[in-house]
């Protein structure tokens, strides 16, 4: 979590190979990395791979924004608390591996850090062990503010020039999260309990 709020932060994506504990993901990372410790970055631009939260951090803050991580991103015995906390106020959804059907090709999902309804998109995702091309669409001004439907600010919504968002509300005329692309089937979806059905149906065995 802490790893995916600095993506945000740094307005990087990625693409996220979920391992719940007893799934096949974990047991392949055992076999290829010889350690199933978590989470770990392999970042194909600099060839680098990290293990642990701090680590990856601050390779994410030297490589993409070349400055120390600030101290609002610092991995802290505090943040670990809260962070295990809100685990467990889901009741540690998104941990553990479900059967499933596996995918050809990863997903596409739309999304940033602190949105609810993204989570629990991410959090079915992982159960079901599917790859998925995360693309962070963190709030970047005022504007942005309040839910697609109702923005804070009055007037015409505008994304920052030349941003992600701006080219996802010119394809879709607005700005919404979680939105699911699946490349195996066509499907393209908004609304969190929709995509979660859907991925229920086409991939839970
Ligand atoms: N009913 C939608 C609500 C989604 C929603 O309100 N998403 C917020 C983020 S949590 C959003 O897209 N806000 C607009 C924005 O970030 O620009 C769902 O369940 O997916």
């Amino acid at each position: 979590r802490l790893v995916r709020e600095a993506l945000t932060g740094l307005n990087l994506d990625v693409m996220i190979m979920p391992c719940p504990i007893g799934g096949r993901n974990i047991r392949q990372l055992q076999k290829d990395a010889g350690s199933d410790q978590l989470p770990a970055l392999f970042d194909s631009n600099s060839d680098d791979r990290l293990v642990g939260a701090e680590a990856i951090i601050s390779h994410l803050y030297k490589t993409y924004k070349q400055c120390e991580v600030p101290q609002s991103m610092r991995v802290s015995a505090k943040k670990l608390r809260t962070s295990r906390m809100s685990s467990l106020l889901r009741l540690n959804a998104g941990s553990k591996a479900r059967a499933s059907s596996p995918a050809a090709q990863p997903l596409v999902l739309y999304s940033f850090e602190s949105s609810p309804f993204s989570r629990i998109v991410r959090e079915l995702l992982c159960e079901l062990e599917l790859p998925y091309l995360l693309i962070n669409l963190g709030k970047q001004q005022r504007a942005d503010m309040g839910p697609a439907k109702l923005r804070l600010n009055i007037g015409p919504y505008e994304p920052i020039k030349n941003s992600k968002r701006e080219a996802f509300h010119k394809q879709h005329g607005n700005v919404q999260v979680p939105y699911l692309e699946d490349p195996n089937t066509g499907a393209a979806l908004f609304e969190s309990a929709d995509i979660v059905d859907y991925l229920k149906r086409e991939y839970a065995r």
